[in-house]
């Protein structure tokens, strides 16, 4: 996965004739809290051990040119061109950063740019939130701006709300952002304000099952979730007022106001505000250093997003039912957005080799489609490459 770095590196001098600055942006995991971001809500997501990696240096003219090593595509335009969202979807990730930096009062030179990535696309694993910080780390290095960590997350997800048009929460900007080794983060996407935990999770592994599947209707489904729970959170006001998103609603908030919204809606709200709260739980367990309890709670976890939330599929389904029935398994669900991408998995480690055997061959026999399997390391997030090298990374 990805190219060799030192490869690229190379090709970069042979194309441009000087050496580039080298960014590195992880993708991310997430323990619980799905689809609470935008619900201003809380999350606890890690940066993990794969990673993009993006080659800049400056043009010396106004010509700009992307290439993604990887897709074998590239993308020239001059920096003060107006820009709008273009056909090539990878490209949008660059453009809308670029944008963000415009609106932030910060004009660009023209610049040469590779990049090459180890995380999947399509596997949940926030490979463009990747692109989008690693980028914006990659412009500011270069032109000397001042930008913080947080703030790079911030244009992230604005850059792919106006240029991909998926009206994302925080949660993997922020991560790919401020992830730390060894730590998973707990969010609170409203005030942004953050809390590392130790990643240790005892005697289990996390082990990711990429369904290999993404259905088509993850944007436009995700953006519908968005307004069903902005249309939940309208009819709790009108019974309660200082409800401001469904972060701020309780179960009851909800009842009250069942028979004023449509069923689907009531189930999204369900969903969201219960996951809320499994958050702080699943916090409370990795501290007592209860992990079945972790692993209970991301089959509840599981089972609202596929029956309330509705944004697991059949293959995920799947991969969570095979691998809750064998010894060892003691928690799993969906990661993400939904509607394909990986299932995240807790597993006792002396179980880990069966329990991977036993689900590629059974997700095999009954969704006739080969999983891959990541047994992912958290680690740092964005940085200079040579910063991270150093880190042991
Ligand atoms: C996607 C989004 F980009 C995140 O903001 C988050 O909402 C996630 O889906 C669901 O938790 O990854």
């Amino acid at each position: 996965m990805g190219r060799n770095r030192e490869d690229v590196s190379h090709t970069f001098v042979e194309n441009f004739g000087n050496e580039p600055l080298v960014v590195r942006a992880p993708g991310r995991i997430n323990i619980i809290g799905e689809h609470t971001d935008y619900n201003d809500g809380f999350v606890l997501p890690a940066a993990i051990d794969l990673a993009v990696y993006i080659y800049i240096q400056k043009s010396g003219t106004t010509k700009t040119k992307l290439i993604s090593v990887d897709l074998d595509d590239s993308y020239t335009f001059d920096i003060s061109d107006t820009l709008e969202p273009v056909e090539q979807g990878w490209v949008n990730y660059f453009l809308g950063v670029i944008d963000q930096f415009r609106l932030s009062g910060h004009s660009l030179e023209g610049f040469n740019l590779m990049f090459t990535s180890d995380i999947p696309m399509g596997s949940g694993l926030s490979s463009s939130a990747a692109l989008e910080c690693g980028f914006g780390m990659a412009l500011s290095q270069l032109f000397d701006i001042e930008v913080e960590k947080t703030a790079l997350a911030k244009m992230g997800q604005q850059a792919e709300h106006k240029f991909a048009g998926v009206k994302c929460g925080i949660m993997d900007q922020f991560a790919s952002c401020m992830g730390k080794d060894g730590h998973v983060v707990k969010l609170d996407c409203r005030s942004l304000a953050y809390e590392y935990y130790p990643a240790d999770f005892k005697d289990y592994e996390l082990v990711l099952f990429d369904s290999n599947v993404k259905h088509n209707l993850a944007d436009s489904q995700y953006n519908i979730r968005r307004s069903q729970c902005e249309a939940g959170v309208a009819a709790i006001q009108a019974i309660q007022p200082s409800v401001q998103s469904l972060r701020d609603a309780s179960l009851e908030d909800l009842e009250k106001a069942k028979s004023d919204m449509e069923e689907v809606v009531y189930r999204r709200c369900k969903y969201a505000i219960e996951e809320n709260i499994r958050v702080q739980a699943v916090c409370d367990a990795l501290q007592a250093g209860d992990i079945k309890t972790v692993g209970k709670i991301m089959l509840e976890t599981h089972a609202g997003l596929r029956d309330d939330y509705e944004v697991s599929c059949k293959e995920l389904d799947i991969l969570i039912d095979i691998a809750t029935k064998l010894d060892g398994h003691i928690g799993g669900r969906m990661m993400g957005g939904g509607f394909g991408g990986c299932t995240i998995n807790l597993i006792q480690k002396e179980a880990v080799d069966h329990v991977i055997d036993q689900v590629v061959k059974g997700y095999k026999g009954t969704a006739g489609i080969d999983t891959k399997i990541y047994r992912v390391a958290i680690g740092d997030g964005v940085g200079l490459y040579k910063e991270a090298i150093n880190n042991g990374i």
